[in-house]
């Protein structure tokens, strides 16, 4: 390899190096105030909210849960990218291009922190800490080389250039564990510990404790409850927020006679109930997992509402998280269905992940049009006036939880031995409830065995045991609703309003 190509090369990988460590830098500025975001944070953000929609669906349809992450990893290749230029260019001397490059980075992270809603003009703070770190990293290092290589004299420039590379690569490591610590323990530390130290009350009325679970017997059998740390995540936001549980408010208000505004120790004080309820996300595909049960603790949203007094103009429920995220359903729906303002999860007070301090949660709907997570604002308003967040994206506007069922156990695909298996699943259907689960084998349908009903919006599970003969097996699933519906054997996408049919696999047995 010759030296001039030994050094363009080093000079990309130190530019590259000189943005890694600037994004380091522009992170932990971040954790100086909470207003402040991180230019990768905000460039994600506002990525996400021009993008069109056929791409966001694409990517979301592509990476599944992962979009986010895709997201955030192809920023900072291009960002690499862009450094890595610069550091060659720089070496070529030309200058002005070099630090053009870092100043149009710089002024275009600033642009989509200031793009954000409610941002103040100190929110930049961290696109320009992140831009002059990285300027200066490569002023130094790189933008004082003469041009014109390579000669005698570049050798030894290598060789402490090397020098700089190891200490840049040491420097990048040591920026990545402060990122860590400074994100996680210094800054939202004293956050995390608040939610640590909440003691929820307990309910009113509580529910009758759990039953045994048949999944502690079933092989593969999805659990009764989804413990929290498996249940399923889906934001908008590429962190979810860290809320200080003392600042925190929930505003109801728009078109209502008296508009209130609620602290966390408000909602603990009121009446709390608890509610067994399956969530599911519209995108759930048929046999999918994006998909939970849990037991929730939380005060009536229709008490609330009723003490707003809504106008008769309004006719939708709007929440919002204050990151952009928005949720709306029908008034009507608060039809005496336990509509919760939710603040407990499993026993626990909610999870960060899952919207902590409070989230929405209306039985029988899908989470994008009810369950907005870190709520702090219910709108009561018009759906021809304003719509949550995924209906502009082509997502329909009602988003009902479909009845659906799924099998569990054996995976598609799988071989099992022939003779006498369990299969087992689990269905829902909100509201009414599951009356029977069928499983079919190549066409013939047997009624499986249910598990316990917790309510009429959990999902139930369903094991039955089939002598299965050696040879390749076509398995179905469908199930009966408590007010005797069978559920669809019609394929539906999950948009624009959740997937439907019958969940269908293969098996071998021998
Ligand atoms: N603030 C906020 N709330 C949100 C979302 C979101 O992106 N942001 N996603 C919604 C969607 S689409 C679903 S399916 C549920 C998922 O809730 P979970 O992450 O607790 O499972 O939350 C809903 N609430
Ligand atoms: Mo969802």
């Amino acid at each position: 390899m010759s030296t001039d190509k030994a050094t363009r090369r080093q000079a990309f990988a130190l530019g590259a190096i000189a943005v890694a460590i600037g994004i380091f830098v522009g992170e932990i500025t971040s954790n100086f105030h909470s207003a402040w975001k991180t230019p990768v944070d905000s460039l994600g953000n506002w990525i996400i909210s021009v993008i069109p929609h056929f791409l966001e669906s694409l990517a979301i349809t592509l990476f599944r849960t992962h979009d986010k992450g895709f997201l955030v990893a192809t920023i900072l290749l291009v960002a690499l990218l862009l450094g890595g230029l610069a550091g060659d260019l720089l070496l070529q001397g030309k200058r002005k291009f070099a630090f053009a490059i870092v100043a149009l980075e710089t002024i275009f992270g600033a642009f989509t922190v200031l793009a954000r809603p409610h941002a103040g003009v100190t929110a930049i703070a961290p696109s320009l800490t992140s831009g002059l770190a990285i300027a200066m990293i490569l002023y130094f290092v790189l933008g004082r080389v003469k041009p014109k290589l390579p000669d005698a004299n570049s050798l030894t420039q290598v060789k402490s250039r090397r020098q700089v590379l190891k200490f840049a690569g040491g420097a990048s490591v040591l920026g990545g564990l402060m990122l860590l610590t400074g994100q996680n323990v210094k800054i939202h530390g004293l956050n995390l510990i608040k939610r640590l130290a909440v003691k929820l009350p307990t309910a009113t009325h509580p529910l009758p404790p759990l039953p045994v679970d048949p999944a502690l017997t079933i092989p593969g059998l999805s659990s009764l409850i989804t413990p929290n740390n498996q249940f399923y995540q889906i934001d908008t936001a590429i962190n979810a927020p860290i809320i200080d549980v003392d600042t925190w408010t929930l505003s109801i208000n728009g078109l209502v006679r008296n508009p209130i505004t609620l602290t966390y120790a408000d909602l603990l004080k009121r009446p709390l109930f608890e509610l067994d309820d399956t969530m599911s996300c519209v995108s759930n595909p048929v046999g999918g997992n994006l998909v939970g049960n849990a037991r929730w603790l939380g005060c009536r949203l229709d008490d609330l509402i009723r003490e707003v007094g809504p106008l008769s103009s309004a006719d939708q429920i709007l929440s919002s998280s204050g990151d952009g995220f928005g949720a709306g359903f029908p008034l009507n729906l608060l039809d005496g269905r336990d509509a919760m303002i939710a603040v407990g999860m499993n026993g626990q007070p909610l999870p960060i992940k899952h919207g902590f301090p409070a989230r929405v949660i209306v039985p029988g709907l899908y989470g994008y049009v009810s369950a907005t997570k870190w709520v702090t604002n219910i709108e009561l308003t018009r759906f021809d006036v304003k719509q949550g967040f995924w209906i502009s994206r082509g997502w329909s506007q009602l988003g009902p939880i479909k009845m659906e069922s799924r099998i569990d156990y054996p995976i598609d695909g799988t071989t099992i031995p022939a003779g006498k298996f369990r299969f087992a699943g689990v269905a829902w259907a909100p509201l009414s409830g599951i009356a029977s689960v069928q499983l079919g084998i190549n066409g013939l349908w047997k009624d499986a065995n249910l598990g316990p009903a917790l309510s009429g919006t959990t999902w139930r599970q369903w094991w039955f045991d089939w002598d299965t003969t050696a040879g390749n097996h076509l398995v179905e699933v469908r199930a009966v609703s408590a007010s005797g519906e069978l559920q669809t054997q019609a394929i539906a996408d999950v948009s624009p309003n959740g997937a439907s049919g019958w969940h269908t696999i293969h098996i071998r047995c021998k």
